[in-house]
Parts: structure tokens; sequence; C-alpha cells
């Protein structure tokens, strides 16, 4: 079996590629290194970001497993044909890093560690009194596999958390919230909002001007999710009004975030690269290889991501 590994870096190539090595000794685990390389036979691609010209030289691939939770970076491949499946990693270790990343951004917010990076520019010395957690109730917007585990790592905690999903949903002890009619609701109840949902064209821009002025006064927004859900120059606009009291943004809509974007000066905006969760090359290898084997046995495929829903 031909698996094809494709990478913008070429270390986390080579980790992959040898991750997988130990894990499907019997496959020859190619790197995809060189722009020429055409292989008509590989039915199995691995990786990120593969280039533009990737699927036309891989033309028999059949299944495309991604080294990352979100895949809207594949979707949105113009040469990605319909017959490919696509699967996303689930969990694979990145669950517990992103919980970690968000429950360290709410106790820096609740001890006002942002206030004082602000006061401390000015050499001010002013205490400010800490934000209790009832007074920060937290919003999560996707309550997927890593979605799930920020809220109940935020409730162990002691914050309130309320999710919002796409559909009903029922979760043993979170209040989740759905639909158009009670969004405005949600928002209004979250004094810290999460997002975490994928990027779709139903989440594309979801926090615009509208949806950030319904949050309330001082409310926080973390976004570990996909640049594309904020509308940049709304939340700059609705921080610089004081109506929003700052944000951690750890995802953008071009990323690397370009030396000249307003986030990286802005005193209410903590800009982080990219790292709430970074893939964990040796678990992810191994949930990878699970799922090729039972490509191999006909068994259904964990991860599938669903084309039309697009996650
Ligand atoms: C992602 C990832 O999807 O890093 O952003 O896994």
């Amino acid at each position: 079996m031909k698996i094809v590994v494709t990478h913008p870096d070429p270390q986390e190539a080579l980790h992959w590629q040898q991750s997988l090595e130990r894990h499907l000794p019997s496959s020859a685990i190619e790197i995809d290194a060189s722009a020429s390389a055409v292989r008509p036979d590989a039915r199995i691609a691995v990786g990120w970001k593969p280039p533009a010209d990737f699927f036309a030289r891989h033309p028999a691939l059949e299944v495309f497993f991604c080294a990352g939770a979100g895949v809207d970076h594949l979707l949105q491949h113009p040469s990605l044909s319909d017959s490919i499946r696509v699967v996303r990693l689930e969990d694979a270790g990145m669950g517990p890093l992103m919980a970690d990343y968000c429950l360290q951004a709410l106790l820096q917010i609740s001890a006002r560690l942002p206030d004082y990076r602000i006061q401390q520019q000015r050499a001010r010395w002013a205490p400010l009194e800490p934000l209790t957690r009832a007074a920060m109730p937290v919003g999560i917007i996707g309550l997927g596999v890593l979605g799930l585990q920020v809220a109940r790592q935020l409730q162990q905690a002691g914050f309130t958390v309320r999710g919002y999903t796409r559909s009903p949903r029922s979760i043993d002890g979170i209040e989740v919230l759905h639909g158009a009619d009670q969004w405005l609701r949600f928002l209004g109840q979250s004094q810290a909002l999460i997002l975490i949902a994928p990027r779709t064209p139903e989440t594309e821009n979801l926090m615009d001007a509208r949806a950030l002025a319904a949050l309330p006064h001082g409310a926080w927004l973390i976004n570990v999710a996909r640049g594309a859900l904020v509308v940049d120059a709304d939340l700059v606009n609705a921080l610089d009004a004081g109506h929003l009291s700052g944000a951690l943004l750890d995802v953008f809509r071009e990323e690397p975030l370009p030396a000249s974007h307003p986030f990286w000066h802005h005193p209410r905006i903590q800009v982080t690269p990219h790292v709430s969760a970074p893939t964990q090359v040796e678990v992810s290898a191994e949930q990878v290889a699970a799922n090729i084997d039972r490509l191999m046995r006909g068994e259904p495929l964990q991860g599938l991501v669903d084309r039309q829903r697009g996650y």
C-alpha cells in the first residue's frame, strides 16, 4: 500500500512519515517533496494544506487523512474531487491542550492580567477588583470533540458554561442553545465567548458587528477556531468603542498574521500563533494508521467528514 505524506513544513512531513512507518510497517510511505512527482497508484494521502497541483499529480487518491482537526483548507482546495473521502483528526491529544489554553486565558482575564499589562505600559499602579467566576459566564460556540472537552474543563474549574450548536443537542450538565431565535440570547449571556466551531459557509463572518454588539458590555472574545469566523474590522471597532474588554486570538484569516495587521498592536488584543492545540504527530499517526487498517478491512472510517456540512 502506497501512502503519500504532504505537509508545508518538511520537518513535520518527516515526523509523519516516520510515525506512520512505525504503525504501518508493510506500507510504502513517501513524502511529496517534489512538485514534479506524479504517483498514479497512490490511493491514500495524509497531510496538511496540500499544494495546488497535489490532486492532479495523485489522480487515484481515494482518501485524504487531514493532519489536523479543521478541514476547511481541504474542502476549499480547487481540485479536490467529490470522490475523495476526507477524514479529520478526532481529538488525537488536542482536546486537553485546547482546554488548558482556554482555561488559562479565562484565569488570566479573571485575575485582570491583560488590564495590568496595559497599565504597566503606562507605568500605572492601580489594583483592580478580580472578576469572579460567577461574573464571567462562558459561552462556547461549537461543542464537537474539542469544544466539549473545553466545556467540561471550564465547568470543573467553576465556570458556568453554555453552548451554542447548529442543531439541537442535549448534553448532560450543559445548557445548549441553538437556532436563530436563541442566538442573541446566547450571546447576551456570554461574558466570555469562545469560538471552537469549524469554518463553514454558515460560520464564516459569524461574529460581525451585530453579533459582537449582542455580547454583554465588557465581554471577552477567545477564538481558537478559524480567523474567518470573525469580521476583523468589526472586532477592532467593538474594542475601540469600549464595548468589548479584550480578545485573545489564536487563529487568523491569513496565517502567519501579516506584520501590518492592526491586531498586532492593538492594546486589547493578544495574539498567539495558532498554538492552542498543535497536532500531536505521534498520537495522530496512531489514529490515522488505525483508520487505514479499517479502510483495508472495509470497515467504516472514524472522523469521516460530511462534505456537505463542512466538518
Ligand atoms: C487545526 C489544527 O485544525 O491545528 O487548526 O488541527
